[in-house]
Parts: structure tokens; sequence; C-alpha cells
């Protein structure tokens, strides 16, 4: 496990750090092809049936963004690579390392790939709790790069120390007329990334490497470079900790059969059975 003290630091300081080969190429290339079967199938307009359970989940849906941008969500229990990786990967270990959860549990997934450089396919800023129904600090996003993304091929980029704030943005794509405690307008976060001294790290990987990204992390994508066509995918996993409690808004995603499950308390962990625990701390 190639966790090292100054990855829990940096995750801690500045709401993101890059644990470099921290899947094996083996894992790379089964990600790569459950991606691609459900990829081929979303877009014949097939729904890839599930062929384990992970929970109440929306269904596997695929988004287009820009010209080859393509987005693809809730994929997890619609191929049997992604569900091994899940159980038999390091991934929930290096999440409960990385945050100090004694517990972690799977939430949701998404897959980026960008196949040219139209500037559409860049992922806006924004930070992943915006539409979370749940609070807590330990709610990172495991995102990992299943191609080499270099500079010039649509890197993550990342406001350093955000995850420090007190308070989250809206998303960009949420209701931006309704005012919650606790949310800030997206145009303030985009007035601070813009801003002169705004502290923006850019971060390049190689196939296998993760970046573990704080909930309240603002970050981002960049576009391919103009002229660059290679595949670019990230698949990206958001995790529950042992401090996360149910708590949704009139902000949050909905989710069939889990918004409305008599299981789901507010203010209470999520239960056992809708999402299992995956690692434990050493006692
Ligand atoms: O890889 C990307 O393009 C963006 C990923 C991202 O923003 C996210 O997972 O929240």
């Amino acid at each position: 496990m190639p966790v090292e003290p100054r990855h829990v630091a940096q995750y801690a300081e500045e709401g993101c750090t890059l644990v470099e080969g921290a899947f094996s190429p083996e894992w790379v290339e089964r990600l790569l092809g459950a991606v691609e079967r459900c990829r081929a199938l979303l877009a014949r307009g097939e729904v890839p049936p599930a062929v384990g359970s992970v929970g109440p989940r929306n269904p596997p849906s695929i988004h287009l963004t820009g010209e080859g941008g393509i987005q693809l969500r809730n994929c997890m229990a619609a191929d049997r690579a992604f569900l091994d990786w899940l159980v038999e990967s390091p991934a929930a270990a290096l999440v409960g390392q990385l945050t100090g959860a004694r517990s972690v549990r799977f939430w949701m997934d998404a897959t980026f790939i960008k196949e040219a450089s139209d500037a559409a396919t860049a992922t806006p800023w924004h930070n992943d709790v915006c539409t979370f129904p749940f609070t807590g600090e330990q709610q990172p996003s495991l995102w990992v790069a299943l191609t080499d993304v270099d500079e010039g091929n649509a890197p993550l980029v990342t406001l350093a120390g955000s995850n420090r704030d007190p308070f989250r943005y809206h998303s960009p794509l949420s209701r931006q007329d309704v005012t919650l405690p606790g949310y800030r307008p997206w145009a303030e976060l985009l007035a601070r990334v813009a801003a002169p001294d705004a502290d923006i790290r850019v971060w390049p990987a190689r196939a296998g490497d993760a970046l573990l990204i704080h909930p309240r992390t603002i970050h981002a994508s960049l576009a391919q470079a103009p002229g660059r066509r290679d595949r670019r995918i990230a698949f990206t996993t958001r995790w529950l900790g042992s401090d996360v409690i149910w708590a949704p808004d009139a902000l949050s995603v909905t989710v069939a059969g889990l918004s409305d499950h008599p299981a789901m308390r507010h203010g209470a962990p999520p239960p056992d059975d809708l999402f299992p625990v995956l690692w434990r701390a050493p006692a």
C-alpha cells in the first residue's frame, strides 16, 4: 500500500493528494474493460443490467459534454470488474488511511472520458459535496487515472486549502435561486478561482495513480490541449467514512429507493445493509 504520512498531511492541509501507483496495471486494464462495456451499452441506448448489488442507487446513465466529452454515472453494479475492484482492490483501505476514518463505505461512481480538445469537455469548477445528501468530513472522492493524464491531457486542477472552508457551494447544475444555510453561490466559487492569488494546483497523473479529493475541495478539469485527440479516462468513486450522517436538503441529489427508504434516518449513519462497510481501521 503506497500511502505515506506525507499523503495524509497533504490531504488534510490542501484537500487533495496524489498516490502514485495506487492501482496495478491489471486493475487499470480491468476497469478500462468495464468502462468500455458500459459505455457501449449506454451509447446504444441500453441500460446495462446489474450483475450485483451496491444498494439503492440511480440507474447507470450517459451524459455528453461537448464534442468528445462523455460522463458515465452509477455503473458500479453493472460490471463484475467494477464490483471486484470495490471489494478486492486497495481502494477502501486507501480512503480509510488517508481520511483517518474508522470505517469506509462506497457511495457512488462516475467516469469522465475526454477524446477531443473541445473546451466544453472541461469539467466546470465545483466542490463534490454540493449535491451530497450526507454531511461529514469523510466523504472524499477517489479519482483514478485509467490513462496517462499529462498537463495537456485534461488534468484535474484544485484550489489548495478550499477543503478548510466552513461552507459548501451550489453546484453549477443545481438551482441557484434557493438559499440554504451552509451553502454559498456558485458565482462566488468562480470569483475565488479567478482571483490573481488563487493557489491553483495542476495534477498530472499516470495510469493507476489516484487522487483523493476532499468533499469541499474546489476543483475542475482542464480540456485537452488544442489538437490532442488521446483517450483520457478517469474513474472516480465517492465514499462515506465513520463521521458521515444522512442529511439531505433541497439541493441534494435524490436517489430512487434511497431518499424515501425507512432505514435512512436524518442525522444517523448510513445503515449497514444499504451501505456495507468495506474497510475497518485495525483495532
Ligand atoms: O475528471 C474529470 O474530468 C472531473 C472529475 C471531477 O470533477 C469529479 O470527480 O468531481
